[in-house]
């Protein structure tokens, strides 16, 4: 049966914000207390997503997080109504509102890691959502992740949800961005790749000095025997820690893949050599690894510009595109690197370039945006038919975004009781649009 890659792209919640919450990632530590635009960071990911689906490609939406999280803070204490709530964090511990705010389930990519059918002994395809241990902000999504994702993919027939690790720092987990599949063909059995930053039971291990390593190997290893993988099709590689330090949080930052093609910069992995000779030997030929020297871009590029956080996209027409952030077209040595490559005698055709400085403000791009879900025909059929995008639905999110959304927010207004109720006023619309049924603690 043909087999296809589906983006789900993470739709931009009405609270999207500044906080620089997520140390070790620059963009987020560099933009804290700017000033964001929510309804414009909601429309440029919209503008991706259409793009891509009018191209011919399978492209689905996931449905942001109920924030501010009133139910988090709660549990941490704070007490009365819900505006009383908000006063009060905002008063006593406004760094902790702030992790209540965050719209940060836009980035997908950390929302689960997701096993094809292909891959798994019972031929369903395996959802983990992932904890992100890591960054409190982060640690809160995945209950409703798990919701929205159960919702999205519903039919047991060919859909098994896990539940996200245990939530502590031996099994930081950040999902699909640390996860990649090789494959000739989608509908084959393929080779999974994850990529951790540390050992959590081994200290004789290297680790990055400077900056967190949010994921470890152990993680990696439970998710692989949850999903029923089959050893023989699994490699694992371990971050290069000193790219960690440089900022490469993700391996997404650093590297991308996607059916036979392994793009990646020279740095990203430790034992490199190692790393390449396992994937060729496991894709058994025809596989190709474009890798970035750092004479032609260094890591401070990479990191500031995003090249790796790239979608390499297999298009409709057979030929390969590259969609990279506009953060590339305006970095003069990694623009000549792309212009070089596409000319050049490898698989990438083209490349495809978005403006989403909003999400890239606070180190999304176009790769973070989206959770990759490989489908075969019958299991496309079997999804949520409401959540895929075509003109119809781009137009009815797009006037959704126009009512609800606010074009100015900054951290002093995470605590206005109004921003809540414009929340979820605008939550339980789309949770109509998109037919999830009630996937919000504030729903049930
Ligand atoms: O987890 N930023 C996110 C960015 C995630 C990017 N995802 C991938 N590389 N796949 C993070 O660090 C910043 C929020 C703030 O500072 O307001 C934030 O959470």
């Amino acid at each position: 049966m043909k087999a296809f890659e589906a983006n789900f792209d993470g739709l931009v919640g009405p609270t999207h914000n500044y906080a620089g919450l997520s140390f070790g990632n620059v963009a987020s530590q560099n933009n804290q207390a700017n000033i964001a635009n929510p309804k414009k960071a909601a429309l440029q990911g919209l503008t991706k997503m259409k793009t891509l689906a009018d191209m011919g490609l399978v492209q689905g939406v996931l449905a942001p997080q109920e924030r501010p999280d009133i139910h988090t803070l709660r549990k941490l204490g704070f007490s009365g109504t819900d505006a009383e709530v908000l006063a009060k964090a905002a008063k006593e511990a406004p760094r902790i509102l702030a992790t209540c705010c965050s719209a940060s389930s836009m980035w997908t990519a950390n929302a689960a890691t997701i096993s094809p059918s292909a891959d798994t002994a019972d031929k369903k395809v395996h959802f983990t959502p992932a904890n992100l241990s890591n960054k409190f902000h982060r640690s809160i999504e995945h209950t409703v992740t798990g919701n929205i994702l159960k919702a999205t993919f519903s039919d047991s027939d060919y859909f098994e949800h896990h539940q996200a690790l245990p939530s502590v720092d031996h099994f930081g987990d950040e999902g699909a961005a640390n996860h990649t599949r090789f494959c000739h063909e989608y509908g084959e059995q393929g080779v999974e790749f994850f990529v951790y930053g540390k050992h959590a039971f081994d200290s004789s291990q290297r680790a990055p000095q400077k900056y967190p390593a949010r994921h470890t190997i152990e993680a990696s290893q439970a998710v692989a025997r949850l999903h029923q993988l089959n050893a023989e099709h699994v490699v694992y590689a371990q971050q290069n820690p000193d790219v960690i330090d440089a900022g490469v949080f993700h391996n997404d930052v650093i590297a991308v893949g996607n059916a036979n093609i392994l793009f990646c910069h020279q740095q990203a992995f430790l034992d490199q050599q190692s790393v390449k000779a396992q994937l060729s030997q496991k894709m058994g030929g025809d596989f190709h690894i474009i890798e970035a020297p750092t004479e032609l871009v260094s890591v401070e590029d990479a990191v500031s510009s995003y090249l790796f956080n790239s979608q390499l996209l297999s298009l409709p027409t057979g030929k390969t595109a590259l969609v990279v952030p506009q953060e590339c077209d305006n970095n003069p040595r990694v623009k000549a690197y792309l212009e070089s490559l596409v000319s050049g005698n490898n698989p990438i055709d083209q490349t495809l370039v978005f403006d989403l400085k909003q999400s890239m403000s606070n180190g999304g791009g176009p790769a973070c945006l989206r959770l990759r879900v490989v489908l075969n025909e019958a299991e496309i059929k079997a999804a949520n038919a409401a959540t895929f995008m075509n003109q119809s639905l781009f137009d009815r999110l797009s006037l959704w975004v126009g009512n609800h959304y606010r074009d100015r927010l900054t951290e002093q207004d995470l605590a206005d009781p109004q921003l809540l109720i414009e929340s979820r006023t605008a939550l339980d619309e789309l949770t109509q649009i998109l037919e999830l049924g009630s996937v919000y603690p504030f729903q049930q």
